[in-house]
């Protein structure tokens, strides 16, 4: 359970890092199943997924995975080791009972080659009926460092709405905040230690930078939400039909 110093800080900035959570032991089952997971997809990755799910800005002959979706759906042993009833009872503590993880994704960040992540809001993405009852769980599976591409947060920016997102024209999944109103809300980094997990509301500005570093920042994203609340605006397809519910 949080303490009522971490709620408050959860509550005031709009994220809570929490390190140690995860015992070195299940980091490295994870990284094991991750990596199956990994060369499993890759022998059925068709030409159109590659943009989403593969870096492009790597040399010719370079094949690299950017992100995989949904591993709490799709690998019930990620579920298992991660989604503990300890883990449970603090999304709880933020967000209330009956829960679901609607989507979840691996962040692979490779070395040297991970691309940035712009500044966003989850609930721009989701758009759900009720902002306030989003919760991101990032787990990191690296050190996640300022080289290596950690997340920063504007603190205290979910109180202040979800704002209008914009697109590159040919990545219109890389959803960001406009930069003169990223700008207004400073960004401090959050490392975590491998096996650690950060919080955060889904209306907290959030980004990652690029990974030039020699250390890969792997990390898992999980979205949870109430089972009984609808997203009534999403800026993406979500397929409703892979929730897992707790
Ligand atoms: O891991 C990253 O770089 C981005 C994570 C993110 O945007 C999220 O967890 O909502």
């Amino acid at each position: 359970m949080l303490y009522e110093s971490q709620l408050a800080e959860y509550q005031h900035k709009g994220h809570l890092t929490i390190n140690g959570f995860y015992s070195p032991q299940t980091v490295t089952l994870i990284i094991d199943e991750i990596n199956n997971w990994a060369d499993q997809t890759r022998a059925e990755l068709g030409e159109n997924d590659q943009r989403w799910y593969l870096e492009q800005n790597v040399p010719a002959g370079v094949s690299l995975f950017r992100k995989l979706d949904n591993p709490i759906y799709n690998r019930a042993i990620l579920r298992q080791l991660i989604v503990t009833p300890k883990l449970l009872s603090i999304a709880e503590q933020l967000i209330g009972k009956g829960l679901t993880v609607f989507f979840s994704q691996v962040f692979m960040k490779p070395a040297r080659y991970g691309g940035p992540k712009p500044v966003h809001q989850d609930n721009y993405y989701f758009g759900p009926e009720d902002e306030d009852r989003v919760l991101t769980v990032w787990m990191a599976i690296d050190n996640a460092t300022l080289e290596n591409g950690c997340l920063y947060y504007g603190d205290g920016s979910h109180h202040t709405g979800v704002h209008q997102h914009i697109a590159p024209p040919d990545e219109p999944f890389n959803l960001m905040v406009p930069a003169e109103i990223a700008a207004q809300y400073p960004m401090t980094p959050a490392p975590v230690s491998a096996g650690g997990i950060s919080l955060h509301h889904g209306s907290t500005f959030h980004q990652s930078s690029e990974n030039r570093s020699e250390f890969p920042r792997r990390a898992l994203a999980m979205h949870f939400i109430p089972q009984d609340m609808p997203l009534v605006n999403p800026a993406l397809e979500y397929d409703l039909s892979v929730v897992v519910s707790f």
